[in-house]
């Protein structure tokens, strides 16, 4: 008799909600619209997450703002985007494509936030905001994520309203220190998640033959995604893996782009998984070529479920 093997399970919770498979969208790319979200909706992605939402409407910076090169992309897009309440208001569309509805909100100050998340409050076809502490594009604007004061700050006014989970997009860190410090912020309060990485603030790609930079805005620097952000990312949900409270779950974001960097991730210690530069490039059939290729990783390694392998990165000891 043959024993029929089931596929693996791709399924995760995150923040208490359930989530079919552990992949979808990084906020940023191609979710700004709601022709946009629908495509995500029907897509084989896990969630759907929104373009970081502004109080107000927001063209965003001017373009060329986005340049794609062969080893992942740069960005100044200055947060572009329909206004918060469009995104409030596609809640029952996101809803009817039966999987959760996260809304990413990145006020411009401390009242701009607590107002968006004030006003989600009661939303039932909302799963959970993420907050975002770390657009590295406004000119003038500090990333909040590298102020450990001020993202206190916010944190304490955003628990006093807040009633969805809530977890935050972090950029990311490069210092031991740093990362202490930012665990010992978010660690303070109930937040339900943490996402690891934004995009690398602030480098800057060339093209050579023009001896010009490649996008217009801040004379070219720009956030960083793709393959060399993968380290980078593998870092930063590792560390805030082992030093976030056991409760909060990580959410894995930077050069995922097949199934074997998708388990890096999870070995890190990433319940959920994030694609930006790739869906970007490739549009949301990444989602299941992903899902697929991390599938034949667990069959192969015989996991057959996340849980099984999440986190249990080895080191080679002292
Ligand atoms: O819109 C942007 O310029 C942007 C945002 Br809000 C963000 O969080 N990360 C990024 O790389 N770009």
């Amino acid at each position: 008799m043959t024993v029929s093997q089931s596929a693996p399970s791709l399924s995760t919770t995150i923040a208490g909600i359930s989530l079919e498979t552990c992949i979808y969208n990084a906020s940023g790319p191609l979710c700004a619209t709601e022709e946009e979200l629908d495509v995500i909706g029907k897509s084989a992605a896990g969630a759907i997450l929104s373009k970081s939402a502004t109080l107000e409407y927001r063209e965003g910076n001017p373009q060329p703002r986005y340049y794609e090169t062969s080893w992942g992309s740069i960005n100044s897009m200055g947060l572009p985007n329909e206004g918060f309440e469009y995104y409030a208001n596609y809640a029952p569309k996101a809803a009817a494509h039966g999987k959760p509805y996260i809304i990413s909100v990145s006020g411009m100050g401390y009242d701009d936030n607590t107002k968006m998340i004030e006003a989600l409050a009661d939303n039932e076809n909302v799963a959970a905001i993420e907050l975002n502490l770390s657009c590295p594009n406004i000119p003038g604007k500090p990333q909040a994520g590298y102020d450990f004061e001020q993202s206190r700050t916010l944190l304490e006014k955003v628990f006093e309203v807040v009633r969805l989970p809530l977890g935050v997009k972090l950029p990311p860190y490069f210092d031991i220190p740093h990362f202490e410090m930012m665990a010992d912020v978010l660690n303070s309060f109930p937040i339900s998640f943490a996402t690891c990485i934004n995009s690398i603030g602030n480098g800057l790609v060339i093209d050579t033959e023009k001896e010009c930079v490649v996008i217009r805005p801040k004379q070219g620097f720009g956030g960083i995604g793709g393959d060399f952000a993968k380290p980078t990312a593998l870092a930063n949900v590792r560390k805030f893996y082992t030093l976030l409270k056991d409760d909060v779950d990580i959410i894995g974001v930077g050069g995922i782009k097949n199934g074997m960097d998708a388990f890096e991730h999870i070995l890190c210690g990433a319940g959920a998984l994030q694609i930006g530069t790739q869906f970007m490039r490739e549009g949301a059939d990444c989602f299941a070529r992903i899902a697929n290729e991390l599938q034949d990783i667990m069959r192969q390694k015989g996991y057959s479920s996340i849980d099984e392998f999440k986190g249990k990165l080895k080191d080679m000891g002292e």
